[in-house]
């Protein structure tokens, strides 16, 4: 796999890596790492994955297992200690022309199915890398299933639960008289770019243990519990014509090359692929 791409930038991120790796292997001669303090590596490698994933057109959110646990049904909790450290990953719409383009244009259209889950697979792959390997660090995406279909991440409550984004549910919307008896998928809104985002996993810092990690309350974007009403209506009905995005008033959108993308359903997107390497070969 060529990761030449990504880890050029990310390489300066490795003196912290080894002293993860450090504290790793400390703590598995010890049985654990058990100090009720947050590990200071954990900070440190959550400002240095926010400030290189930035550039990238990524926001990064930290959150422990055990917020998480405590609010999702059994069968969907993460079977890590409570105060295991996480790092999910959203993609702003700036992520499509900054980060998956550039990696188009290394790939050899013929095999590549998925682009965007390759893509990010990718990155995460190099991030978890520089931060001490699958020893240390358990990537989990938002596609990815157990062999029961089940999710393997709610990624909507892991942005709630970081801070990242308020999850918009029926449950939690006060009932209306024109409110629809069938089931809703629930909705989170981020307050900057309302639905055009895409939540695209996690990091999880498995030998690392934080107790006072600081918590970041999701802004509720939506007050009105009609707003709200409409925003999950919008996203279950009517998810085509992307009005639930614009929930709020957002700063950035996706490019309308970008939503051509993904408007095209995934088997037909080969047209528009070449169009991109066409257009950006000769300029990136
Ligand atoms: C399965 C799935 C689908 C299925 C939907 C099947 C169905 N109707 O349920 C299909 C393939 C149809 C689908 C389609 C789409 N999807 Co979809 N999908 C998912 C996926 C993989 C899992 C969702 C799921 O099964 N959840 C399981 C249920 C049980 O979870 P839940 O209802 O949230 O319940 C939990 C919470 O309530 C929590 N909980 C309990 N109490 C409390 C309290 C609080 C305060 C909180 C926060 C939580 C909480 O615990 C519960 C579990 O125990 C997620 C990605 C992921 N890994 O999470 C994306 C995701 C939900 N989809 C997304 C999108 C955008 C879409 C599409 C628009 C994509 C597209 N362009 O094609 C379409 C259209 C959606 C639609 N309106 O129909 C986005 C939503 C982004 C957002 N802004 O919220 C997600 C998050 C993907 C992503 N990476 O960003 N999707």
């Amino acid at each position: 796999m060529d990761l030449s791409y990504f880890h050029d930038g990310l390489r300066n991120m490795c003196p912290l890596a080894s002293k993860v790796r450090e504290d790793a292997s400390d703590s598995c001669a010890d049985g654990g790492i058990t100090s009720g303090k947050c590990d200071a590596p954990f900070h440190e490698i959550f400002q240095r994955v926010c400030s290189e994933m930035e550039p990238r057109g990524f926001e990064a959110h930290s959150f422990l297992v055990g917020w998480y646990n405590d609010i999702v049904d059994e069968p969907f909790r993460l079977n890590y200690p409570p105060n295991t450290p996480a790092i999910l990953l959203l993609s702003a719409p700036s992520m499509f022309e900054k980060t998956f383009i550039p990696f188009l244009l290394k790939q050899d259209l013929e095999n590549l199915q998925d682009p965007v889950d390759r893509c990010m697979v990718e990155l995460f792959t190099v991030l978890r890398h520089d931060w001490g390997g699958a020893e240390n660090v358990n990537v989990v995406h938002d596609f990815e299933l157990h062999p029961n279909r089940r999710p393997k991440l709610l990624v909507q409550t892991a942005a709630h639960v970081s801070g990242a984004a308020f999850l918009y549910q029926r449950k939690n919307i006060p009932p209306s008289d024109h409110s629809p008896k069938r089931k809703m998928m629930g909705l989170c809104l981020h307050p900057k770019y309302g639905g055009w985002f895409a939540i695209r996993g996690c990091l999880i810092f498995k030998n690392l243990n934080c107790d006072d990690l600081p918590r970041k309350e999701a802004h509720n974007v939506l007050v009105e519990p009609a707003d709200q009403l409409n925003a999950v209506e919008l996203f279950n009905y009517h998810w085509r014509d992307c009005r639930f995005r614009d929930a709020i008033d957002v700063q950035a959108k996706y490019s309308e090359l970008q939503q051509r993308y993904f408007n095209t359903p995934s088997g037909q997107r080969g047209p528009i692929l070449r169009e991109i390497i066409e257009k950006y070969s000769n300029i990136i």
